[in-house]
């Protein structure tokens, strides 16, 4: 059941980024003589290439699994008994590893292919560039292992916290077991998995302030730590021989990875292609707003011009309409061109998503219009026109009536107009991720489908308060 709707996501996340391309990709393409602007194709290329390399990626169905954690704590010794080959120099010096490698991973099965990405010691470089550069991977993995090597420290405390601000699914991986006895090594496990069931920070250190009181492991669950060994110490072993010599043989016991390589095994298997579903569509999601933010920028000036000329037309001609029905479909015809025509400049698609809105601002555009009729003190509806007959057979007075009215409506509706032209210009910006094939929509449907217990399920808005506040705030 789950399998077979991950495969369906995936599709959709691959259609989603298609049109998208397409829609863009187009724009690039346009001579200057059929309205294409070379100043915008610069701004929007770097975007649109981005998009091209999601899809890629997805194609490929290439999964990214990168390590984290401080120096030494054995992030690539770990990743070396992954791949059952030191293929990534370790050693016993802090800062071994200087720059991001990334080596593919065969053994996760025919239906994706993975790439396990080595960084360098979160203490390692200092600063601005080292949060940057962990944030920069952290943003392009699809899952990430955090490798610990003991007790967690304050200062891998605040690298967890840091490395959640890229929600992405997370093990907690406890390296060096070998180095611990047995009583010692389950009290640090469970003190681990304590960690990832509670709340607050606070509650489990006092240290913590309010910044980093949110628990940046809360969306980790207690299957979600892990026991290994990637590279335990080699045992001098005593051997004492027939003719009663003594010597001393160094035994290396074999890398301890397998509780690591089951999680990790079970997790791409049933949740690897949602994942790589929904980061391609939240990484495509951020590539778009861009391009609709160059979009706007760029067309800024010509949009207004044109949300002045309708609302000018609608103006004149609600001015020089005596008769209150026109008043209306007029008025709401000179809105719904408007909102062809910005669609048309902007070269965006008109969507369903919020048309509503759309639709209650034109309402309250023609709404303001009736209320001035009443408004007037006149017939229902049919101030100006009553107006406008008596003002033919009566004195000079009528015809000032006439004018003032026609003039407050006008008013009211080049301010409808350009209310809905402002609308119009929201909604276009959202269509383009909120329409049916839109990251935004697919998005919020691979987190609603997500069962229980799922990786997946736990990056859901309703499960972490900050991603909600996210949502919300792209969602309008
Ligand atoms: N006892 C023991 N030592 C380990 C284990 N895993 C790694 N080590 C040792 O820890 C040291 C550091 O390992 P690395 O894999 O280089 O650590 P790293 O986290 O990649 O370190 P940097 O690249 O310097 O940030 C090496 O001397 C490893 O042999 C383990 O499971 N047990
Ligand atoms: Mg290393």
């Amino acid at each position: 059941m789950y399998l077979k709707s991950q495969e369906f996501y995936f599709n959709r996340a691959r259609a989603s980024l298609r049109e998208a391309i397409s829609r863009y990709a187009y724009r690039l393409r346009l001579p200057p003589d059929q309205g294409g602007n070379p100043d915008l194709q610069a701004a929007i290329q770097p975007y649109v290439d981005r998009l091209e390399q999601l899809e890629q990626k997805l194609n490929q169905r290439l999964v990214r699994i990168a390590a984290f954690g401080l120096v030494s704590r054995g992030k690539s010794a770990v990743l070396n008994a992954l791949l059952q080959e030191n293929l990534l120099e370790t050693g016993p010096l802090n800062g071994v590893t200087r720059l991001p490698q990334a080596v593919r991973w065969s053994a996760a099965g025919g239906k994706i292919q993975v790439e396990l990405i080595d960084t360098p010691g979160l203490d390692e470089i200092q600063g601005q560039a080292r949060a940057k550069l962990a944030q920069e991977i952290a943003y392009q993995a699809d899952l990430i292992l955090f490798v610990v090597a003991g007790d967690i420290t304050r200062t891998e405390f605040q690298a967890l916290w840091e490395l959640q601000q890229a929600q992405k699914p997370l093990l907690l991986v406890f390296n060096k077991i070998d180095l611990y006895p047995d009583r010692d090594r389950q009290a640090i496990y469970e003190k681990l998995q304590a960690l990832a069931k509670s709340a607050s920070l606070a509650d489990f250190s006092p240290d913590f302030t309010a910044k980093t009181s949110a628990n940046p492991t809360q969306m980790i669950t207690p299957e979600d730590v892990v026991r290994v060994a990637a590279a335990p110490v080699a045992r001098s072993i005593r051997v004492e021989w027939p003719d009663g010599s003594v010597t001393y043989e160094q035994h290396q016991p074999p890398p301890q990875i397998a509780e690591l390589q089951q999680r990790l095994l079970t997790l791409l298997n049933q949740e690897g292609r949602a994942l790589l579903a929904l980061n391609a569509m939240r990484q495509a999601q951020e590539a778009e707003v861009a391009i609709v933010e160059q979009i706007k920028i760029h067309y800024r000036d010509q949009a207004n011009l044109l949300i002045g000329k309708f609302a000018r037309y609608k103006a004149v001609a609600i001015a020089l309409n005596p008769i209150a029905v026109l008043d209306f479909l007029g008025g709401t015809i000179v809105d719904l061109v408007m909102i062809r025509a910005l669609a048309k400049l902007y070269g965006l698609p008109m969507t369903r998503h919020q048309a509503g809105n759309l639709w209650r601002n034109i309402c309250l555009s023609i709404g303001g219009l009736l209320l001035s009729e009443v408004g007037s003190g006149l017939l229902l509806g049919f101030g100006k026109s009553t107006t406008a007959l008596s003002s033919l057979t009566e004195d000079i007075g009528g015809v000032t009536t006439y004018a003032s009215t026609a003039i407050a409506q006008a008013g009211l509706a080049s301010y409808g107009t350009y209310r809905v032209g402002q609308a119009t210009l929201e909604y276009l910006e959202q269509g383009c991720t909120w329409g049916i094939q839109g990251a935004s929509t697919v998005i919020q449907e691979i987190l609603h489908q997500a069962e229980p217990g799922t990786i997946l399920h736990r990056l859901h808005p309703s499960q972490t308060p900050s991603t909600q506040i996210l949502h919300q705030s792209k969602s309008g």
